[in-house]
């Protein structure tokens, strides 16, 4: 095959796309995980069930991410914009945590997953409130997968919150305005625990960020797909890390 001369190209067609080895891994992947309406629109479905197997298929994701020994998945839930959507659907999603919660809770447990979450919880219905702080109670001391939701988040609203915070340390005396600092604002965001993301996956085909994390992505690697959310399986995840690792890897000739 005159074509074959790129080593990381498998010349045997019988060798499958898992021989190809991932040896870069990034520490910290987000996903904007798009589509589900879409993909129920496209099987003549109602929106909802697109959520419903949105909702399934991040439980797929953690176990591919968890897998890969990938440290931090933060995934985007609800935005503070999605608030607008029809009544019944926003019903319906901010029931989706529960489901999820009541379905897979034991099975995350097990696995070692640290659940999280970054946003304004207290909009959501108490019952929601109440599944998500159970469910971070139960895994506080897990120490492998760190899976991240960003739940009733929007980034400028963060960016709001670091402001005031600093407004306030300033009026008590605690901090004077030239000591502000890109630390200063790191140390508010909501992720400031966290490493930034390595890899930012949006799904669906739109190319936009969509007021997700943009203190934090500045450095990120973007990959897009035009795969709807509840089809984006562990190829299209394994696609991200093998472009994520060979960008890596060109950075790496040149520095
Ligand atoms: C939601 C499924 C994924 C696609 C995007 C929209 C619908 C999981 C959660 C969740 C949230 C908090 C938590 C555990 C799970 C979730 C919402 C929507 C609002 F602690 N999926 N999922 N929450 N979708």
């Amino acid at each position: 095959m005159a074509f074959n001369y790129w080593p990381f190209i498998n010349k045997n067609k019988t060798t499958t796309e898992k021989d190809t080895q991932i040896t870069v891994i990034p520490d910290h992947v987000a996903i904007i995980m798009d589509g589900n309406g879409r993909w129920a629109k496209q099987r003549g479905l109602p929106r909802i069930t697109g959520h419903k197997q949105g909702m399934d298929n991040v439980k797929q994701i953690v176990e591919v991410a968890n897998t890969y020994e990938v440290k931090v998945l933060t995934l985007y839930a609800f935005s503070t914009e999605n608030w607008k959507r029809p009544e019944q659907e926003v019903n319906f999603l901010m029931k989706l945590p529960q489901e999820f919660l009541s379905v897979y809770l034991p099975d995350l447990i097990k696995e070692n997953v640290k659940i999280e979450v970054i946003g304004h919880l207290e909009r959501l219905p108490k019952s929601t409130q109440k599944a998500i702080n159970n469910a971070l109670e139960k895994t506080k001391h897990n120490t492998g997968l760190i899976l991240n939701i960003a739940m009733n988040y929007g980034s400028r609203l963060e960016m709001v919150d670091v402001v005031k915070s600093i407004a306030e340390d300033i009026r008590l005396n605690k901090l004077t305005p030239d000591q502000i600092d890109e630390q200063t604002i790191n140390q508010r965001l909501y992720t400031s625990h966290l490493p930034e993301p390595d890899l930012l996956i949006r799904t669906s085909g739109e190319i936009r960020l969509s007021n997700f994390l943009l203190w934090q992505l500045a450095y990120t690697e973007f990959w897009f797909t035009d795969a709807y959310w509840p089809a984006f399986s562990e190829h299209e995840f394994k696609q991200a890390l093998l472009a994520y690792q060979q960008r890596k890897r060109r950075y790496g000739g040149l520095e």
